[in-house]
Parts: C-alpha cells; sequence; structure tokens
C-alpha cells in the first residue's frame, strides 16, 4: 500500500464545515478516495463493509451521541485493522490522553492533530502510513518463561549482563554504564528482561538473579580499572531484594572480593508494586548508603517511585524517567515533569540522571537544562562488555563531528 490514491480514508466529524475541509486537504496531497462521515455510526457501518473499509480513519473526539472515545473501543469490537489519526479542538494533554487511550486498545495510532489542522501536520502523519515500522503499540512479552527454566538458565550461567553507557552532558566523557540483564536462551535467542524479571520475582528467584547480575557486574567493574577505565557500575535492585537482611553484606562482600570501591557502584532501585512494610528496604538501604554504595531511584515519576519514596530513603541520585526525557523540549506537559524532577533532584542534593535520550533534541535538551548524566539510544545502546572501548572511540569521534559539546 504505497500509492495514496489506493488508500481509502475516512473523515469522520459531526461538523460538516470539518469534514468538507479535510476531505479537501487530504485531496491536496493525493488521497483521491476520501469518504465522509458525520456520525459514528454511520463510521462503524462503513468498516463492517469488509471490502470497502477505510484503511485510514480521522476521527474527532467531541460529537454528540457517540463521542470519540466509545468509537476508539468500538473500533477494536467490530475488527477495524486500519490506522487512525485523532483530531480535536480540545486541549492537547486531553488529545495526549485519548492517543494513549488508542495505543492501549492496539489500534495503530498514527498520531493526533489539533484543530485547526495544518496541512503540513497531516502530511507529516499520513507518510507513516507508507513507511515500514509504524508506530505500533509496544507489545507484552510474546513468550513467557516457567520458573523452572528460569532456574536452569539461571544455574547454567544463561544470563549476560549489556552495558549501557552513561556519559556527562557537560563534557560527553563517559562515566558510567548501567548493566541490563539478557538471557541468551541457547533456542530463542535474545530475551529481554521484561520477559523474565517478573517471573523471577513472582517466584522467589529474584535473589539469586540480582546476585548473579551483580556479581558478573562487579567482575567486569575490576576487569575495566585493570585496563585503566574507572566506571561507576549500575546494577538494577528489584525491590524484592530488599527484604533479604542479609542483602547489604553479601553486596558489600562481593564488592571487596573484586577489589571495587563501593562509591564506584549504583544500585537502581524501582518499587513496582507497593511495599506493606518499610522496614526491611529501610534498613537495608540505609545501612548500604552508610557502605558508601550509591543509591538511584529508578524510573522516577512512575510506579511507586514516588515523592515518598523520595522522602524516606537516603538516594543519591534521581533517574528521570525516560517518558520525560524524550522530546520534553517539544511537550509542555513533559517539559513541566522533567523541569519539576530536575528542581527536585537539585533542592535535595542528588546527582541526576536522564534516560531515554534519543535524538539531538533531547541531547540539546539536556544540555540547555543542566542535568548531569545522560543516557539513551542517541548516546549508546546496551552492548556486551566487549563493544564497550569501540563504542567508546565511535562516540568521541561524534562528539566532536557533530559538535555535540556546541
Ligand atoms: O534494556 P531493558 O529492556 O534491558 O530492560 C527492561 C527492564 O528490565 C528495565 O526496567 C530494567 O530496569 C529491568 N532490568 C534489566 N536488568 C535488570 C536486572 O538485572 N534486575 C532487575 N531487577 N531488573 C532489570
Ligand atoms: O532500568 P530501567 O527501567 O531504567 O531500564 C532502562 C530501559 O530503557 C531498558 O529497557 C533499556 O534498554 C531502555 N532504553 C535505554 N535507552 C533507551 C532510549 O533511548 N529509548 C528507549 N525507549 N528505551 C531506552
Ligand atoms: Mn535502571
Amino acid at each position: 500500500m504505497t500509492e495514496r490514491s489506493d488508500i481509502r480514508v475516512l473523515v469522520l466529524d459531526d461538523e460538516p464545515f470539518i469534514l468538507r475541509l479535510m476531505a479537501r486537504m487530504l485531496a491536496n496531497i493525493g488521497f483521491t478516495q476520501v469518504a465522509t462521515c458525520e456520525t459514528a455510526a454511520g463510521a462503524l457501518a462503513c468498516i463492517d463493509a469488509r471490502e470497502a473499509a477505510p484503511h485510514l480513519i480521522l476521527c474527532d473526539l467531541n460529537m454528540p451521541e457517540m463521542d470519540g472515545i466509545e468509537f476508539l473501543r468500538k473500533l477494536v469490537e467490530h475488527r477495524y485493522e486500519g490506522s487512525v489519526i485523532l483530531v480535536s479542538g480540545e486541549d492537547v494533554r486531553a488529545l495526549h490522553a485519548a492517543e494513549t487511550l488508542a495505543l492501549a486498545h492496539g489500534i495503530s495510532v498514527l498520531g493526533a492533530l489539533h484543530k485547526p489542522v495544518a496541512p503540513q501536520d497531516l502530511n507529516r502523519l499520513v507518510s507513516q502510513l507508507s513507511a515500514p515500522g509504524r508506530r505500533r503499540p509496544r507489545q507484552a512479552a510474546g513468550t513467557t518463561y516457567g520458573p523452572e527454566r528460569l532456574r536452569e538458565a539461571i544455574d547454567k550461567g544463561e544470563l549476560v549482563n549489556y552495558y549501557q553507557p552513561q556519559v556527562a552532558v557537560a563534557s560527553g566523557e563517559l562515566v558510567g554504564v548501567e548493566s541490563l540483564v539478557r538471557w541468551n536462551h541457547p533456542v530463542d535467542g535474545m530475551v529481554f528482561p521484561d520477559q523474565f524479571i517478573g517471573v523471577a520475582e513472582d517466584h522467589g528467584l529474584i535473589d539469586d538473579l540480582t546476585r548473579v547480575v551483580l556479581v558478573g557486574a562487579l567482575a567486569q567493574a575490576r576487569e575495566w580499572l585493570a585496563g585503566g577505565l574507572d566506571l561507576k557500575v549500575a546494577v538494577n535492585v528489584s525491590m524484592q531484594n530488599l527484604a533479604s537482611l542479609d542483602f547489604p553484606d553479601f553486596v558489600a562482600a562481593q564488592t571487596q572480593a573484586a577489589a571495587v570501591a563501593p562509591s564506584q557502584m549504583v544500585l537502581e532501585v524501582t518499587e513496582s508494586r507497593l511495599m506493606q512494610d518499610l522496614r526491611a528496604p529501610l534498613e537495608i538501604l540505609t545501612r548500604l548508603r552508610l557502605k558508601r554504595f550509591g543509591l538511584s531511584i529508578d524510573d522516577f515519576g512512575t510506579g511507586h517511585s514516588s515523592l515518598t519514596q523520595l522522602r524516606n530513603m537516603p538516594f543519591d541520585e534521581l533517574k528521570i524517567d525516560q517518558s520525560f526525557v524524550h522530546g520534553a523540549a517539544a511537550d509542555d506537559t513533559v517539559r513541566a515533569i522533567y523541569d519539576a524532577s530536575l528542581g527536585l533532584a537539585r533542592q535535595l542534593g542528588m546527582q541526576t540522571v536522564a534516560e531515554g535520550v534519543e535524538d539531538r533534541a533531547d541531547w540539546d535538551w539536556l544540555r540547555a537544562t543542566g542535568c548531569r548524566l545522560a543516557q539513551g539510544y542517541f548516546i549508546g545502546r546496551p552492548m556486551p562488555a566487549a563493544q564497550l572501548s569501540k563504542w567508546m572511540q565511535a562516540w568521541r569521534s561524534r562528539v566532536q563531528s557533530e559538535q555535540l559539546l556546541g
């Protein structure tokens, strides 16, 4: 489906004036098969005419009778397989909420347009129709693995650490890495943590998993030190790890055995579910802090990584979640949350890391706002340790050639 003249478009809006306007705009950019509809019920009838069903629907949100939100749900019930663009005069946050909802429904949403619609914005969104790899909702785990198989993987050493660089925004220098575990599955290939961390947490395997990751990260830190690379190494710690009171002693003993300074290690904590009894996590984190380990509050602003945690737990680093970093420069809401998080960290004397730096605009935004560390695909993807020195060379030359330091 590459030619615009082959694409059946349906415009749904209760205003006949808007329908005429949008139809003309679509015709101007090459769409010849454009139908219009004043009611959601009428649009659903078009979808039910299977062979003539539209490939793309431009949908208004605010309509009498059935509104656009209800229409989105009906689209799923009517097994609509095409794409959707949301169009509304509502404020951008309402439009964004509707877009999120549509994605959660599994609908292929090309984006949202604010009224009055600018022709170039419409053109930009529809150009994704023929582009490969257009946005799809993030799928939940495809395969899930049973606890027995995961147990075996842990014991057999099938888990490997990948490392994602963290660089200083001011100097571009590599400061540290985050360890991100992968399962090198002999049959299925590379399995990502979303598909097994939850299983480990639910079946009492997370302590052993974290220990394997930590020991691997420490060995790697030692190897880098021996090669003259003094890097901070972060490890993700599940809140469930903070239920075993011997955790700090284990961490301290392993760190000492690897001849790594505690201050070189960072433990990133996310609270994925609410903890009832805070005594154990508080004891554990406070002891780790006293031993000079770095403690980072991960995914800040999401889930239960909240203000309450900031108040109670002795964190010395705040990682701004990627959803408040990527696109911050261009989105008022995202920017407000990013600014607030950064300000909070500063007032509390915490280090700041922004994750999810995906493009040059994100990078420039961090430079303008003075976040200390940056992590994300724009800088480097998670990689096996052996690739780090190659990446460092490439990054250094990019810093020069792309003038990343201004
Ligand atoms: O790269 P990525 O797909 O690796 O990681 C997905 C999620 O899995 C992230 O939320 C990350 O924090 C988590 N994760 C990655 N490695 C580990 C780990 O070793 N332990 C825990 N508890 N979570 C991890
Ligand atoms: O531990 P945490 O939940 O912060 O895990 C980081 C997750 O984000 C990992 O899954 C990692 O692979 C992923 N990630 C790292 N850099 C980027 C990025 O620039 N964009 C996006 N979307 N994800 C990233
Ligand atoms: Mn993390």
